[in-house]
C-alpha cells in the first residue's frame, strides 16, 4: 500500500503514514530490515505515552538544545530510521544550531550511506560527514560498524545527538568524554540509561519541536543556557517519563477498556473534520 492509498478516515491513518516512511525507506535502501523492528518497538512505547509529547520530554529537549548551542563541536548522528522519518527537521536543526551532520549506521550494506546522503541532500543538507571522502577513524572500545567515524565529526565532537540508537555506542562515546543526547521512546533502553540527556519522545514529534526551541534558546545568553543544563538530572527525567507512562496506563484502567474504542472513534471523527 502506498502512502496515498492509506484511507484518510482510517482511525490510525497518521500512524500508518509514519510507518510508511519506514517501509518506503526500506525499499529505497535508506532503512535496514532491523529498522522495521525498531519502529514497531517505538510505536509500542508511544502508546504508553498516549502518543503525545510529555512534560519531561519538553524539558529534556530544552536542555538538549542548550547543550548543542553551547557546544564547540556539536554533531547530529544520522542513521537510516532518522533519515527516513524526518530528514527535513534534522537538516533544519543542524542549520539552526550550527551542528554538523554525520551519517553513521550500524548495519553496513552497499549503497545505504549514499541513499541516506541523497535523502538528506533532498531535504536541503549542505556539508555532510561520514561519506568516506576523508580517511575515517575509529571510536575505541566499539567493535560494531558504528566505530567508524569521521575525523571532522563524531571523533572530535563534544556533544553528539544520537536518535534511535541501538545501545552499543553511547557508553563508548561517553568514555571518550562526550556528552550524548539520545532520542528514545524506550526509557529503559541501555542508550536511554547511558545518555547525558534522554528525550523520551517520538522522533517525529520532537525534531520539529527542537527546531522551534533552538530558535528560542538562541536568544538566551550562554550563561542562561548553562543554568538550564546544570539544573537537569537525566535520572530524574527518565523516572518522570516512566511515571507519565504509568499514569497514562493507570488512567486507562480507571476509565475502563471501552476507552480504546472511544479513542478510535474520536480519532476517526477528528480525521474527517
Ligand atoms: O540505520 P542503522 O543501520 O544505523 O540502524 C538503525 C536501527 C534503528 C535499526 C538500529 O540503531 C537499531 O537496531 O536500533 P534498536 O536497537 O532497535 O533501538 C532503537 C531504539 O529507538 C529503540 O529503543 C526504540 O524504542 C526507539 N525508537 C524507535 N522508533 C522511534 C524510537 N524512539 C523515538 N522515536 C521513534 N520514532
Amino acid at each position: 500500500m502506498s502512502s496515498e492509498e492509506i484511507p484518510p478516515d482510517h482511525p490510525r491513518a497518521a500512524s500508518l503514514r509514519v510507518r510508511h516512511r519506514i517501509t518506503d525507506g526500506l525499499d529505497r535502501n535508506i532503512v535496514t530490515k532491523a529498522g522495521l523492528i525498531a519502529q514497531g518497538r517505538g510505536e509500542a512505547f508511544d502508546y504508553f505515552l498516549g502518543e503525545k509529547t510529555p512534560v519531561p520530554a519538553e524539558e529534556a529537549m530544552k536542555v538538549a538544545v542548550a547543550l548543542i548551542l553551547n557546544a564547540k563541536h556539536p554533531v547530529i548522528s544520522v542513521n537510516g530510521n532518522a533519515a527516513a522519518l524526518d530528514a527535513k527537521s534534522t537538516v533544519d536543526l543542524a542549520r539552526e544550531t550550527d551542528a554538523k551532520i554525520e551519517i553513521n549506521i550500524f548495519y553496513a550494506a552497499p549503497g545505504r550511506v549514499e541513499a541516506i546522503r541523497d535523502e538528506l541532500r533532498a531535504a536541503g543538507a549542505g556539508e555532510l560527514l561520514g561519506l568516506g571522502d576523508v580517511a575515517p577513524t575509529t571510536i575505541a572500545e566499539l567493535s560494531s560498524n558504528r566505530r567508524i567515524v569521521d575525523p571532522r565529526g563524531i571523533k572530535i565532537a563534544d556533544v553528539v545527538l544520537v536518535p534511535l540508537e541501538d545501545g552499543d555506542r553511547t557508553e563508548a562515546l561517553r568514555k571518550e568524554g562526550k556528552l550524548i543526547i539520545a532520542i528514545d521512546l524506550n526509557p529503559l533502553s541501555r542508550t536511554a540509561q547511558m545518555a547525558s540527556v534522554t528525550i523520551v519522545d517520538n522522533f517525529i514529534r520532537c525534531m520539529p519541536r527542537m527546531v522551534e526551541l533552538s530558535q528560542q534558546l538562541k536568544k538566551m545568553t550562554r550563561d542562561e543556557r548553562d543554568t538550564l543544563i546544570s539544573r537537569f538530572s537525566n535520572e530524574q527525567n527518565l523516572l518522570a517519563s516512566i511515571q507519565v507512562m504509568v499514569n497514562h496506563l493507570t488512567s486507562l484502567i480507571k476509565k475502563g477498556i471501552s476507552l480504546s474504542v472511544e479513542f478510535n472513534a474520536d480519532a476517526q471523527s477528528s480525521q474527517k473534520k
